[in-house]
């Protein structure tokens, strides 16, 4: 059952696909083979598709089948797409401890007259906890005085769900605020949000005809702005985007294929959030190379600018640069120096990030002529390029960025952390560098002299950091 055919499936499921994984129809059922679960030791996530009668005592039957240890933890169903009428199918996601064999938890759903054929058994990794980590002795007691942070990869779940909303933790004058439908939209959002774990794929979301609509009339109007005013590492790899991630106006992309892309090129992911984190939580993730992305978008009364970030914002502004290799780099570099940072330094912290990859400017590249010299004189030498997500992704602000000349400063960090992050309002000053390498050493500048009682590795292979004695 390969890949492409997966992919296939996906496409065509869409709609059952909350899980990442697709119900299968049933004409392809009998193309899966029947061995996937014999693996016999480890922890297991188990998926299948139990075909019951459709009568009410089904699921409570199935239920009753699957008893502790094994964990049940997702549950569609729909009708059978088996011709057979009344008929209902299951698709059931079950966690399960080792010790206990897939292949039997399968057998006593048979033996109860169940109709079973198994999706995926695939084995979870053991997650790491603090005493796997390893961390220098000289610094345990600085490590232990510090704010706590992720260690892992996997730890981001504890740290990628407190949200601030609209309409109860922020101002409540959000246009969806008053609208039942967007609220209840919301909801569901944030539950996938909510629901997610590190390593599981992105569920994968069917936008209303109202959602494509917004998301078409900002696709078509973005574009040709960013065409005149993104830099160019943003356009090349926008249109890789547009090649291989389902980018287009007629179509909202995926996140769990932006993950995959992205995880491919530059080793970045995302993971859905449901809303506003704390710039502690939501810088800390980059420094594993994740990205907390929102799934929903914004509401349809004002489609130019949103206060908050919406996956319009993502997707349009912040995706692409994620698949440029020095770009990545500079991102985790600010999550890994925030981890662990006192309060002062992480407000600086997010104020770099804010007037950088939200809202940062760059030179123009200069077309160069064969014998090295410039093409055009020195007025296309003063053109600003955008790169920050906040500019790239509002209409409203990315023409009052370049018509209204606004104040336009050097990156210069310690002129930076002055400034006030604006964020229902347009910026009232924005920051340039020549180019990326620019903004990288004036950042590794700044956080060589923050001062911090240990030294932060990353450690790809293990997807976790190290903490090191600085002495
Ligand atoms: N103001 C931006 C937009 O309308 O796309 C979103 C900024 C989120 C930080
Ligand atoms: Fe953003």
């Amino acid at each position: 059952f390969s890949e492409s055919r997966m992919d296939e499936f996906k496409k065509r499921f869409r709609r059952s696909g909350s899980l990442g994984i697709p119900f299968v129809p049933e004409q392809d059922m009998r193309n899966i083979q029947q061995t996937i679960c014999e693996q016999e030791e480890g922890p297991h996530l188990l998926t299948v598709i139990i075909t019951t009668p459709r009568s009410s005592e089904s699921l409570t039957r199935v239920l009753a089948t699957l008893k502790d240890p094994v964990k049940v933890q997702h549950i569609e169903s729909r009708e059978a797409h088996s011709g057979e009428r009344d008929a209902l199918e299951m698709l059931i996601q079950m966690e399960m401890s080792s010790g206990v064999k897939p292949n039997e938890v399968i057998e006593d759903l048979r033996s109860a007259g169940m109709e079973v054929t198994e999706i995926a058994c695939t084995i979870p990794p053991i997650r790491s906890t603090d005493e796997q980590i390893f961390v220098d002795p000289g610094v345990t007691e600085a490590l232990a005085g510090a704010p706590w942070f992720p260690k892992t990869i996997y730890d981001l779940d504890k740290c990628s769900k407190r949200v601030l909303m609209y309409g109860t933790d922020l101002d409540a004058d959000h246009p969806g605020f008053k609208d039942a439908e967007y609220r209840k939209r919301r909801m569901f959002f944030a539950d996938l949000a909510l629901n997610y774990k590190q390593g599981r794929p992105v569920p994968r979301v069917e936008y209303t005809p109202k959602e494509l609509e917004t998301w078409s009339k900002i696709y078509r109007e973005l574009r040709a702005l960013h065409k005149k005013h993104a830099c160019q590492e943003f356009l090349d790899n926008f249109a890789l985007l547009e090649r291989y991630c389902g980018y287009s106006e007629h179509n909202v992309p995926q996140l769990d294929d932006l993950s995959r892309f992205l995880k491919a090129k530059t080793g970045f992911r995302v993971r859905p959030v449901a809303g506003y984190l704390s710039s502690r939580d939501f810088l800390a993730a980059l420094a594993f190379r994740v990205f907390n992305c929102t799934q929903y978008i914004r509401h349809h009364a004002d489609p130019f600018y949103t206060p908050e970030p919406d996956c319009v914002h993502e997707l349009m502004g912040h995706m692409a640069l994620f698949a440029d290799p020095d770009f990545a780099q500079f991102s985790q570099e600010i999550g890994l120096a925030s981890l662990g940072a006192c309060e002062e330094d992480l407000a600086k912290l997010a104020t770099l990030y804010f007037f950088s990859i939200e809202f940062g400017l760059c030179r123009a590249k200069e077309p160069v002529k064969i014998d090295g010299s410039a093409v055009n004189g020195d007025s296309k030498s003063s053109d600003f390029k955008i790169y920050g997500a906040g500019l790239l992704s509002s209409i409203g602000e990315l023409k009052h960025a370049i018509e209204d000349k606004p104040t336009i400063l050097r990156f210069d960090p310690d002129r930076v952390i002055q400034q006030e992050c604006l964020i229902t309002t347009f910026q009232s000053a924005y920051f340039y560098t020549q180019d990326f390498e620019e903004a990288q050493q004036k950042l590794r500048m700044f956080t060589n002299s923050m001062n911090r009682p240990f030294v932060l590795r990353y450690n790809p292979y293990t997807e976790s950091v190290e903490v090191l004695n600085n002495k």
